[in-house]
């Protein structure tokens, strides 16, 4: 903590690389707009989502944020990296929010006085010097930490940035495959909708509909201070969320046999990348990556074997507690990533987001199916396109040697996200900007769009152990 301290304090506004890359000329104001928002959300030591709706350090959030800061500031890209990671539990878990003390407790709810981490988490062995939630977000952060170092190889030697975080990121990854393979057939249980990301996607509906709200009187929702009502989940589905991360507080955070499991396609997807990074991780820093891409190998096997609907042409979610789960979410197209996926499921998926399910007007991905009995344009994770999930299917496209289709998602997904002033999401069709301006991941993968223009990302195993 005290050596992430000393670090962080080195970073300064001189050392932020504000030019835009000479493969991208007019994309110059774009950039430095980009490179502005993630100044503005930039604390010190980490970066919020947005200054007004997540004021905390998240999970998932920093690992998409350090791909595009590595753009701007290496160093403060391995700092966003380090800090999350200093938040470790012992017991390997990354915890999905990382609280700022200097935040008043109401500016966000769930607040640390909910989580309770360091007496309710002390038994998995939550940290004692910060305050954090109690559950988890998908383990983007070994591929992050490899494209961060792939940035400035230089930069990460003289500060053995990967030395340090790779033991970290091997307590993650095995904190998720030894606790959370709650099915037993080899892939991970999300235990509760905000640790999958897409809070509050129609996949959760089924799953959601055994468990009984908190009273309405219990909490008081912080984002509706910020967020329209039409924009965010209902108070019924908030007292479901509140329902489940109170249960498992109260078990002190012990996993096993709670209400809520749930096998979901793009949480897996993002673990196997991040196991075949950690691979070129470990043979960079001398070790053999072998057993880890094997690993990831078996993984995207069990991934289809478990997941893969042929029928949909998609991977839909499992729900370990009840029946199974039949809606189309953008989640089922994220696996696209994995260059190791059977030819013909990369060539359905590639079907299916052409298709009349996900074809949205501005080119991007709608968040759930256009045609499902529960799409809405506006409304968190129901039909809505994002820009990490654009950005994950243009990487996949491109892995899959689907070039045009995917200029025409990174075209769209620049046009967009310019003109939306960086939104955190918008109405898949109109473009239209909902949630939070200015968010944090939205500007970072807008910088690293413009800088990667061949999408280089590695995620399976070929290309070797460098
Ligand atoms: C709960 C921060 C986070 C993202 C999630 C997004 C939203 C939080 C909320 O914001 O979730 O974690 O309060 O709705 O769904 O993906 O990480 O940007």
């Amino acid at each position: 903590m005290e050596r992430t301290a000393q670090l962080t304090a080195r970073v300064t506004e001189r050392q932020i690389a504000y030019d835009p890359p000479s493969t991208a000329p007019w994309g110059a104001s774009l950039h430095l707009r980009a490179a502005r928002v993630l100044a503005a959300n930039w604390t010190g030591t980490s970066t919020v989502p947005s200054r007004s709706l997540y004021p905390h350090q998240w999970s998932w959030d920093s690992a998409f944020i350090a791909v595009g800061l590595r753009h701007l500031s290496p160093l403060r890209a391995q700092t966003e990296l380090e800090t999350l990671l200093a938040a470790q539990w012992e017991d390997g878990r990354v915890p999905h929010i990382v609280f700022s003390p200097s935040v008043p407790l109401d500016a966000y709810f769930p607040s640390p006085d909910f989580w309770r981490s360091s007496t309710a988490g002390r038994a998995a062995g939550a940290p004692r010097t910060v305050q954090t939630s109690g559950i988890v977000q998908p383990p983007v952060h070994a591929l992050a930490a490899w494209l961060v170092h792939r940035a400035d190889p230089g930069l990460s030697r003289a500060r053995g940035f990967l030395a340090r975080v790779y033991p970290r990121l091997a307590a993650w990854h095995r904190y998720l495959l030894r606790r959370r393979d709650l099915g037993g057939g080899g892939l991970v249980s999300v235990v509760h909708p905000w640790e999958q990301g897409m809070d509050n996607s129609p996949c959760w509906d089924g799953p959601l509909a055994r468990i009984t709200p908190a009273p309405a009187r219990s909490f008081r929702r912080a984002d509706l201070d910020h967020g329209a009502p039409g924009d965010r989940p209902t108070d019924l589905d908030y007292g479901r969320y509140v329902r489940l991360a109170a249960d498992y507080r109260d078990g002190e955070y012990a996993d096993g046999d709670g209400e809520f499991a749930v096998e979901d396609p793009s949480f897996n997807a993002l673990l196997i990348a991040s196991e075949h990074a950690l691979a070129r991780i470990a043979a960079e820093l001398g070790a053999s990556g072998t057993a880890r891409h094997a690993r990831a190998e078996r993984l995207t096997a069990a991934l289809v074997d478990r997941l893969w609907d042929d029928a949909s042409g998609m991977f839909l979610c499992r729900d370990l507690r009840g029946s199974p789960i039949r809606e189309r979410s953008v989640s089922g197209l994220v696996p696209l990533l994995l260059p190791g996926l059977p030819r013909e499921v990369a060539g359905a998926l590639v079907g299916t987001l052409r298709g009349p399910h996900f074809a949205a007007r501005t080119g991007l991905v709608p968040s759930y199916d256009l045609r499902g009995p529960a799409f809405e344009p506006n409304r968190y994770w129901r039909g809505p396109a994002w820009f990490n999930t654009a950005w994950l299917v243009e990487r996949g496209l491109r892995a899959h040697g689907e070039k045009a289709a995917a200029d025409d998602l990174r075209t769209a997904f620049l046009r967009t996200a310019g003109d939306s002033g960086f939104a955190e999401y918008v109405d898949p069709d109109t473009g239209e900007a909902c949630g939070a301006p200015g968010f944090g991941w939205t500007a970072a993968l807008t910088l690293d769009l413009l800088h990667d223009m061949d999408g280089a990302m590695e995620t399976g195993e070929e290309g070797g152990d460098r």
